[in-house]
């Protein structure tokens, strides 16, 4: 095993990683910017590295300072959390090519699955079922392109190959439409990711996001941890996650969840990984491919009763898997919230100093949090200031239980979205289960045309 781990991330997550490595008995090097200085984990860590100033480029997503930490400080393995440079097949290479191990998959598999394009051949070569679409890039003779839409049926999305999560993407209704939008997304792709690129698909109108874990080792072992619902999400941001599905049978856990294990020995696929579909009358439609570990991880953590992070951390030393597919057992119904330092109706960030806190507890109550009274939570990085993740017997449980949890928690001197979460538990569609991923958004809009 590793004799010691730099963690290249800050806040929940590199405490959930910290956790992860000290429960393995490996120390940890935490590295953090100048504004950073007061995070849980950099307290914790066995040593502490100041990579730069606050600013992420010059800290966070500076990759010559990350490795010369590592280098000083004798770290044998990086772990990059997620966002920063998790998903980033440059950073990967030069970590290994410095002799240090990424906790993550080879380059290559990220950089195949960064190109939306290739991810989806990849998938299709695989037998994982995609959405119909182009097949490919799209090329510059605009009739083609709109004889392609009619063909595949309108309405049609575009979106850029080097974009996902939402970036980069517009959808068209007519063909008219569609001549309009191509200039306009080619130019942003290339002002975006660099790459004009485009691909486009049949627009599925009242999708949900369904997600499959899967966790391979260097050994041609390959399992899958079932799925998380996301559809709950607004502007792309996932707002709340559940484990297992709502609705979503053993028999087509079991069918998609065996093709993504297929598919993962096929690319020779190694750590923990996710694949996103949409999921529409009773279909599974992949349309991206994450190469992290992802926030909404702790879901499936709480129904296999499985550590994600210290699976990765074993398969990345050469281990294989501890656990076989045939012992994965769901138990039970995981729901999580995304606690976010930002302005409840006005999703405006909101940073500032938490005066007093206090965790929730109980049975089957989760936090991973990285506050504690007296922490100012910086102005720099993302608004998510923890997780409440709460475990029930039974999905309406699990909602109870949340219901509880948040009431409990304390985060004075803070504002942060968890009356938005309340309000949420008590809408019907929640509570019903299999909200499409356009529920939170037409609700956020009911809720204000009722207010003015
Ligand atoms: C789609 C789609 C419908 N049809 N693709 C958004 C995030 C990225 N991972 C892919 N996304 C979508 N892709 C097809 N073929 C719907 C989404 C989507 C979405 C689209 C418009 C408005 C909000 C959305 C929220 C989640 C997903």
């Amino acid at each position: 095993m590793f004799e010691k781990v730099l963690i290249a991330n800050r806040g929940e997550i590199a405490l959930r990683i910290l956790r992860a490595c000290h429960e393995l008995g490996i120390p940890v090097v935490a590295v953090h910017s100048s504004a950073d200085t007061r995070l849980k984990h950099v307290r914790l860590a066995d040593e502490s590295v100041c990579i730069g100033p606050a600013p992420a480029a010059q800290s966070y997503l500076n990759i010559p300072a990350i490795i010369a930490a590592a280098e000083v400080t004798g770290a044998d393995a990086i772990h990059p959390g997620y966002g920063f440079l998790s998903e980033n097949a440059d950073f990967a290479e030069r970590v290994e090519h410095s002799g240090f191990t990424f906790i993550g998959p080879p380059a290559s598999a990220i950089q195949t699955m960064g190109d939306k394009v290739r991810a989806i051949q990849a998938m299709k070569a695989a037998r994982v079922p995609t959405v119909p679409g182009s097949e490919g890039v799209l090329g510059d003779d605009m009739d083609e392109i709109v004889r392609l839409a009619e063909d595949i049926g309108l309405p049609v999305i575009v979106k850029a190959a080097g974009g996902g999560g939402g970036r980069g993407m517009r959808v068209a209704r007519t063909a008219d439409e569609l001549q309009r939008i191509i200039p306009l997304t080619r130019g942003e792709a290339q002002a975006a990711f660099g790459d004009p690129r485009l691909y486009m698909e049949k627009f599925l109108t009242r999708p949900r996001h369904v997600e499959v874990q899967v966790l391979a080792d260097a050994h041609g072992n390959a399992i899958h941890l079932g799925e998380r619902d996301c559809s709950m999400q607004r502007r792309h941001q996932k707002v709340i996650e559940e484990a297992p599905a709502p609705g979503l049978s053993g028999e087509a856990r079991a069918r998609i969840g065996a093709l993504c294990v297929k598919a993962c020995r096929d690319m020779g696929y190694r750590g923990a990984g996710t694949f996103e579909f949409l999921y529409e009358d009773g279909e599974f439609y992949f349309i991206e491919m994450n190469t992290r570990l992802q926030v909404e991880h702790p879901v499936t953590e709480l129904i296999t009763r499985f550590d994600i992070v210290q699976e990765q951390l074993r398969v990345a030393a050469g281990h294989p898997l501890s656990i076989r597919q045939d012992e994965v057992t769901l138990s039970g119904h995981a729901i999580e919230c995304r606690i976010n330092a930002e302005h409840p109706d006005t999703f405006a960030p909101s940073p500032g100093k938490v005066a007093l806190w206090h965790a929730p507890g109980g049975p089957g109550v989760r936090v991973d949090s990285h506050l504690y009274t007296g922490y100012e939570v910086p102005p720099y990085y993302d608004s998510l200031v923890g997780k409440l993740i709460a475990w029930g017997a039974t999905r309406a449980g699990a909602i109870a239980r949340m219901g509880l949890a948040l009431n409990e928690l304390v985060t004075e001197g803070l504002v942060t979205n968890v009356p938005l979460h309340q309000a949420i538990l008590k809408t019907e569609g929640f509570a019903a289960g299999g909200a499409d991923i356009h529920f939170l958004e037409k609700w956020l809009e009911s809720r204000a045309d009722g207010a003015a």
